[in-house]
């Protein structure tokens, strides 16, 4: 099975060291660490990356068509800028999930649009490091359902 992608946008880096108050204590290194058990508990892999570039991002996006079994994807502040990640969400035929540790629609009123939406199977946010983990189920619960029924009723 190939790995589920959780790919994590421009300055998630900071979480857990700056603005507390609005994405908790943990470091993105800590939500990696619970994820990967959570996987693992599973039989899942996961490739869990963050970067700072808008390309790269896309880069990647583009990299899960064929490596990857599903996406699971944090793009911070391009969610509400990038036509470029849009555009790459577009041309994959995978789960997709958009997660944020904050609820985007109780902030300013620029974080209400999301570019990443129209092209997800599902948004999770508000609930900190555990919008991570509730993507992660949806993954698991729709990527074992497709195994199963690939396998037939009995396995
Ligand atoms: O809530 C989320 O997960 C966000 O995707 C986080 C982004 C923000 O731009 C989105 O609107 C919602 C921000 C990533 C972290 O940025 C920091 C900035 C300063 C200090 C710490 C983190």
């Amino acid at each position: 099975m190939k790995p589920v992608f959780i790919l994590n946008g421009p300055n998630l880096n900071l979480i857990g060291q700056r603005e507390p108050e609005i994405y908790g204590r943990q470091t993105l290194a800590d939500i990696e660490q619970g994820l990967r058990q959570q996987a693992l508990a599973a039989g899942l892999e996961i490739d869990f990356r963050q970067t700072n570039h808008e390309g790269e991002l896309t880069g990647w996006i583009q990299e899960a068509r064929d490596a990857a079994c599903a996406l699971i994807l944090n793009a911070a502040a391009y969610t509400h800028t990038s036509i470029a990640i849009l555009d790459a969400l577009r041309a994959l035929s995978l789960p997709v999930v958009e997660v944020h540790l904050s609820n985007i629609f109780k902030r300013e009123e620029f974080r209400h649009r999301s570019f990443v939406s129209p092209a997800a199977t599902g948004l999770i946010c508000g609930f900190g490091p555990q919008s991570y983990q509730l993507a992660l189920a949806a993954i698991i619960a729709m990527v074992q359902s497709s195994d199963s029924s690939n396998r037939g009723i009995h396995g």
